[in-house]
């Protein structure tokens, strides 16, 4: 039994999105501030621990990450939004496809598009606080890992799995779960695995990492031949370079059952026991659940206890990293339930 720290911050209702492009219509944001209000109620009920504000790390370790003009786009999309004299969330609506040129345009509107992949990831008046408050609460969750703590839960949202270097999409603006990552290893630990078990495939994630074989990054998720980002999750992407053989991707179909998900979670967890990290973050969405608004998996409410209790059997310090989960209702049982039987299994060293 450990006890679990949790970072949380009320920066992220600073974020809200208002629609959403879904089948062609505007439909209000899924990933609205109900999401992260309802997580942290549901930690306070369980009582895992003590919940502490983020800590300002300023602009460095995201910068380990993240490309240093997309980091400034960041900071001044909104204010170049509102100076071209818009006052509605700023959506890009274009992209660079193939064989045109990918280069940083002048305009708003081309900017947006130059540093995203998708159009249902609205920059609001306060999107920038919010992200940059939600890669401190990343921070400061691995932070409490290097000094000791076994079990850490970063309450992050904007979430953050989709965001690669130098675009944002899917939810997501600054990698959160990379952020710590590279901050463990900046910090001296030698080896992290990242464990993903968002619906959604981590492109973002997948791609920072892709090269290297200090950080192993092991995702089970909707098949992209069906699901979103469809263009990164296949089973072939093992990694490149010095990082071959330290990707391991899981698609597994629509509807697939909570059987199957857990067969692919117990090959991904003995990936990450032979890899033998330092640290084990997990980018934890419960959009795997069956009432998710926006996804295809089965699993119930009792199945976040199975996935708690597994990964903690890996024994491993270990960050949970907050990144999808639509269902409002469902959302704070599920998480509080992962973090319960993580924290039961886990080492209180
Ligand atoms: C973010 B995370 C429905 C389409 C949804 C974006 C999904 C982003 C998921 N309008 N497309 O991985 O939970
Ligand atoms: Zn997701």
């Amino acid at each position: 039994m450990c006890s679990m720290l949790t970072i949380y911050s009320n920066d992220h209702q600073l974020h809200r999105g208002k629609f959403e492009l879904s089948g062609s219509e505007l439909v209000p944001c899924f990933e609205c501030p109900e999401r992260a209000d309802l997580v942290l109620a549901a930690v306070r009920k369980a009582g895992l621990g003590d919940i502490v504000e983020p800590r300002d790390f300023g602009l460095d370790p995201i910068c380990r990450v993240h490309d240093g003009r997309f980091v400034q786009f960041l900071q001044d999309a909104w204010d170049l939004w509102t100076a071209a004299g818009r006052s509605c969330d700023a959506l890009p609506y274009t992209w660079a496809v193939r064989d045109m040129q990918a280069q940083e345009p002048e305009h708003i509107d081309g900017k947006l598009a130059y540093f995203s992949f998708d159009a249902t990831s609205p920059i609001t008046s306060g999107t920038w606080q919010a992200t940059k408050t939600s890669a401190n609460t990343g921070l400061t969750g691995a932070a409490a890992l290097r000094n000791g703590d076994a079990c850490v839960f970063s309450l992050c949202r904007p979430p953050g799995h989709h965001a690669a270097v130098d675009y944002f999409g899917g939810y997501c603006y600054l990698n959160n779960v990379a952020i710590a990552a590279q901050y463990l290893r900046d910090q001296g630990a030698g080896k992290v695995a990242i464990l993903d078990v968002d619906y959604h495939h981590g492109n973002g994630t997948q791609s920072i990492f892709y090269d290297r074989d200090d950080v192993l990054f092991v995702s089970i998720h909707g098949d992209p031949d069906q699901e979103f980002p469809f263009f990164l999750g296949r089973s072939a992407e093992t990694g490149t370079g010095a990082g071959r053989g330290y990707n391991a991707n899981f698609p597994l179909r629509w509807h697939s059952s909570a059987d199957e998900w857990f067969a692919a979670l117990d090959k991904a967890t003995a990936i990450i026991a032979d890899y033998r990290p330092d640290y084990l973050l997990i980018s934890l969405g419960v959009d795997t659940f069956i009432e998710d608004p926006i996804s295809k998996f089965r699993l119930t409410n009792n199945d976040y206890l199975t996935m708690g209790t597994k990964i903690a059997a890996l024994g491993l310090p270990m960050q949970f990293v907050l990144e999808g989960g639509y269902a409002v209702g469902d959302i704070g049982v599920n998480v509080a339930n992962v973090l319960r039987a993580a924290a039961e299994g886990g080492d209180s060293k």
